[in-house]
């Protein structure tokens, strides 16, 4: 990320454990070339730098905040209620019950507070996911985007190809 760029994204989760699953979105980013920081930020564990970091993102230059959060994951949730900003939720798996105690957390979001919530461990995804959130209103992103729909296609037929060779 161009250190000197503002962030447009943040990439929060609530332990430094759930970095291996998050950075899979810092690498997405980066691929993109999208400016986006990264911090832990704990619901339960550092409560109100939690809220203060939800409330402040927006005025920071901040367009959306990817929240990854294993077990009782509140993360996303919280800072969904704090922030007008789109708020996509990573489900973190963790050793016991595989992600789906992750999931449901995040996902089962009350009527007004919305999270778009990826699949467990779908930090990459939630990384595209913001970077198309951003290309609705930039269209060097959307080309990027189109190019980077071309390239998948064009692996599946390569594989295709090889399955036939
Ligand atoms: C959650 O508790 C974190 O998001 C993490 O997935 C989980 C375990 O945290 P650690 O005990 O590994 O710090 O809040």
């Amino acid at each position: 990320m161009p250190a000197s760029t503002s962030p447009l994204v943040s990439v929060v989760m609530g332990s430094d454990s759930d970095w291996t699953v998050m950075e899979e979105a810092s690498r997405l980013l980066t691929e993109f070339d999208v400016a986006h920081e990264v911090e832990v930020v704990s619901a339960h564990r550092t409560p109100e730098k939690m809220i203060a970091f939800g409330k402040e993102a927006a005025g920071r230059g901040v367009r959306v905040i990817i929240a990854g959060a294993g077990g009782a994951a509140h993360l996303p949730g919280m800072l969904a209620a704090v922030t007008t900003l789109p708020v996509v939720g990573v489900p973190v798996p963790l050793a016991r019950l595989d992600g789906l105690d992750s999931l449901l957390s995040i996902v089962q979001m009350p009527a007004g507070v919305p999270v778009a919530t990826v699949s467990i461990g779908g930090a990459r995804n939630a990384g595209l996911l913001a970077v198309k959130i951003l290309a609705t209103s930039d269209d060097t992103l959307a080309g990027a985007l189109a190019r980077f729909a071309a390239d998948l296609e064009a692996s599946v037929e390569q594989k295709n190809r090889a399955l036939q060779a």
